[in-house]
């Protein structure tokens, strides 16, 4: 293990012969970037050596597929895994650096757009710290989720540069470029034997460029890597354009390529159908693939054992496309004949969903396939026309399950469904918390349930302790090695442990003195961001996720609108100061989700501008929520919000974070807040609001207008909105205010009396503190089994055929 010296010297050494400076000239940025190519050699020395021992032990491998790897920053983490974290910290302060000031300057890689790219970011380091020989696979992106302003109250996005001067935690492989057609048409044709033998004919190249980026297991062991490809323009084969003096043809063609790993789009929960997207999917999928086959081929020649030695486990629908290259690849350039090409397919491939909601359930349009990837379109309806043979033979009774399987969505104009496409090609299914799975199999797509019920499986989403609890608090850290011993780190559920001290009256102490550091660091954190000055002894009240209707942030400020007009209008007093954060971004195009966003720093600006809610009430939107913000609100939370409408809400893994960090939860019967509440205990968590069930039948009555109607203590808060009281333009929330009253298909409405009570439950006890950190305690004690790595064994065990 290096020690201080060394360090400091590779550190020097860094700076003058990659960065070529001076240590005197050195800016803080420069002093992180020498730094962070220092651990990477170490990194490096690990990875090598894990590369010969998964070679020598013949691992299977995993292959992560996904759109989104959601990083942060990875300083910190790389130190803490590798146990370099004290020498590096002693090494900056000999320099004469402030080891705090170095680490804030990595920019966050915020190549994600929420829970599906962190839950990525999770399960890699979770793969590592288990030694699972895994790679993840994914998108270089040049311009990450875009950068949150807000100005006059409003969203402004500004573009991510964030490797404007090159992340040095990514190493190029210039050498190993990937060569993907794309475009063209297809030739019918025969081969010697009078086979169907189809020709994919003029088709353009697009390069792809492998970079790779190092992920250290927990105690560094294993160092797998996560390989993001880039895309560029292929010189040789554009040259007979040139040639042909089409000049201005042969750039375009060359910015055209250059673009497809340009962005990452910025919408959760909202598919467009738009061409640069499915571009950006099969480019994907197509560099992994080549990956893939060329390992395999390396170490094997008997193409029919890959399932043996290869897992692939597609994240969500968006590399669904994986099934179908692979066909190709077996069929047409291996020449398989198509079972034995799909038994090898779905043997490998497993497919997680991660939404319920229609809006976010990928369709490509057939024409935009066949224009794109005329192959592909082919295997696609070859795949189908079987299935539903095979569908047709086994239940001929049933010829109406033909049109609701099928692989194409045939009313209006034709699309390709990819979540159908996913479930065919998967010898697995899985939800991300038990009641997801189930709606999953009952409400999403029951008919393939009902035809292969073996496939659907549940595997509850987890969160890294690295990052979440020892990163991110090291105050609790601290304290729970001293309770526990260090064996926390890679087993949770030794947190269990701490549930026989819950009536220590110190420890409990401890646990309130542990969240007030944390509160005074985010306190201080908000000024310097801000300037705005919050008390530190306040309860602190978070919602930090996406903006999206469905999760609701606008119940949240619909009640703080509520506490308000108690207080100005009836003189109320609040038995306990509250500090409602918020923090989040809408998609660029979601326009309901931005005027929230205005909504929530209007009540903001009102309320505390207000002299009577001094001392009381106030409401923060913080900027440009990332993960690096997250790791400072989440320790420092008292009340965590996860109040999405019952049966919206896949699982949600912040709910985990601040539940492991010693946050209480209000919240609804929804994703794994259900989970949640079992492990820490109904009494150490406040419920409320309808059940998923509840809700069907609520919409299916309509009977929201008469909530409005027959309720005062809504009908006033609704109508605050469009008073005036929080803009002087008395229409500008009108949509909100329509969209209460004219169908609230999220059901704010229909909660919101019974989330009041629970937070008027929530306030009266936190004013007995030694209670309140009681349940506090109690929390972190019931959340061992919310560690991603019980949730990686779960999959290794039951999806990947691996063993950890
Ligand atoms: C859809 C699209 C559509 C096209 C544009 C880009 C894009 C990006 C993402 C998505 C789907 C987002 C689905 C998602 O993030 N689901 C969340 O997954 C978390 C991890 O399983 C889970 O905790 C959250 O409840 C769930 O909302």
């Amino acid at each position: 293990m290096p020690g201080v010296e060394e360090i400091k010297n590779n550190l020097i050494s860094k700076l003058r012969y990659s960065l070529c400076l001076d240590l005197k000239d050195a800016t803080h940025a420069d002093i992180f970037n020498a730094l962070a190519l220092t651990i990477r050699d170490f990194q490096l020395d690990s990875f090598f050596a894990t590369k010969h021992y998964q070679k020598e032990a013949k691992s299977k491998r995993l292959y992560y597929l996904s759109m989104e790897f959601l990083l942060g920053q990875s300083l910190r983490n790389n130190l803490m895994n590798l146990g370099l974290y004290p020498a590096a910290h002693q090494a900056l302060n000999e320099l004469g650096f402030d080891f705090e000031d170095i680490t804030a300057e990595e920019p966050d890689a915020a190549l994600g757009n929420g829970g599906l790219g962190r839950l990525a970011a999770c399960f890699i380091d979770s793969m590592a710290t288990l030694d699972i020989a895994a790679s993840g696979h994914g998108i270089k992106y040049e311009y990450g989720l875009f950068k949150q302003s807000i100005q006059h109250g409003r969203q402004v996005e500004q573009p991510d540069d964030w490797h404007s001067t090159h992340s040095p935690w990514l190493i190029d492989h210039h050498s190993q470029l990937m060569l993907i057609p794309i475009g063209g048409h297809i030739e019918e044709s025969e081969d010697i034997d009078g086979n169907y033998n189809p020709m994919w004919m003029d088709w353009r190249v697009i390069v792809g460029v492998p970079h790779d980026y190092f992920v250290t297991g927990y105690g560094g062991k294993t160092v797998n890597k996560l390989r993001l490809y880039s895309a560029a323009a292929s010189d040789s084969f554009d040259v007979h354009i040139f040639n042909r003096g089409d000049y201005l043809r042969a750039v375009s063609q060359k910015i055209a390529s250059e673009n497809i790993s340009k962005i990452l789009y910025p919408a959760d929960e909202i598919q467009s159908g738009k061409e640069l997207r499915l571009t950006q999917e099969y480019f994907l999928v197509a560099c992994t693939l080549r990956d893939i086959f060329q390992e395999f081929t390396d170490k094997s020649d008997d193409i029919t054992a890959l399932p043996d030695a290869v897992a692939i486990q597609l994240n969500d629908t968006h590399p669904a496309l994986a099934i179908v290259e692979m066909m190709r690849i077996l069929v047409d350039e291996h020449r398989l004949d198509w079972d034995a090409a799909w038994d090898i397919t779905q043997k490998t491939c497993a497919f997680t969903n991660h939404t319920l909601m229609p809006e976010a359930l990928e369709t490509w349009p057939v024409t935009l396939f066949e224009k794109l990837l005329p192959r592909h379109l082919q295997i696609i309806y070859e795949i189908n026309h079987r299935f539903l043979a095979d569908v047709a033979e086994k239940w001929p009774d049933r010829p109406e399950l033909l049109a609701s399987l099928s692989l194409f969505e045939e009313r209006g104009e034709k699309k390709i469904r990819m979540a159908h496409l996913a479930i065919v090609g998967s010898h697995k299914v899985n939800g991300v918390a038990k009641l997801h799975s189930e709606l999953i199999k009952q409400d999403l797509v029951p008919n393939f349930y009902f035809i292969s019920p073996e496939k659907f499986t549940n595997q509850t989403n987890g969160v890294t302790p690295r990052r979440w609890i020892q990163q991110a608090n090291t105050q609790l850290a601290t304290f729970l090695t001293r309770q526990l011993g260090a064996g926390w780190v890679t087993d949770l559920d030794k947190l269990q442990r701490l549930k026989k001290l819950a009536n220590d009256s110190g420890v409990v102490e401890e646990i309130q003195s542990i969240k007030l550091h944390n509160k005074q660091a985010l306190c201080r954190l908000i000024a310097s961001r801000q300037g705005i000055k919050v008390d530190p002894l306040a309860m602190f009240d978070s919602q930090v996720k996406r903006i999206h209707e469905y999760k609701r942030q606008l119940l949240n400020v619909l009640h703080v609108i509520h506490l308000y007009l108690g207080i100005v209008e009836s003189g109320n007093t609040l038995i306990q100061p509250k500090v409602h954060l918020f923090s989040g971004k809408a998609a660029p195009g979601y326009a309901m989700a931005k005027l929230i966003i205005q909504l929530i720093n209007e009540v903001a600006r009102t309320v505390n501008n207000d002299p009577r809610t001094k001392g009381q009430l106030s409401v923060l939107f913080l900027e440009d929520y990332k993960v690096s913000l997250a790791e400072h609100i989440i320790p420092a939370t008292d009340l965590s919000e996860q109040i999405s409408t019952a049966g919206t809400e896949a699982s949600g893994t912040s709910n985990m974070k601040f539940s492991m960090n010693g946050a209480l939860t209000i919240g609804t019967m929804d994703g794994a807040n259900i989970e949640i509440r079992d492990a820490v205990g109904a009494e150490n968590f406040y419920l409320f609001g309808a059940t998923a069930a509840e809700i069907n039948t609520h919409r299916a009555t309509g009977s929201h207008n008469q909530i409005y109607h027959s309720n005062p203590v809504i009908r006033e808060t609704v109508d605050a909105l469009v008073s005036g009281r929080f803009n002087l333009d008395k229409s500008l929330f009108q949509p909100i205010y329509r969209m209460l009253t004219e169908g609230d298909h999220y059901c704010h409405l229909l909660d919101f009396d019974s989330y009041r009570l629970a937070q008027h439950q929530v306030l009266t006890d936190f004013s007995q503190p030694q209670q309140w950190h009681q349940k506090a305690l109690l929390n972190i004690a019931g959340m061992g089994s919310f560690s991603s790595d019980r949730t990686i064994k779960g999959y290794a065990s039951e999806i990947w055929g691996i063993t950890c």
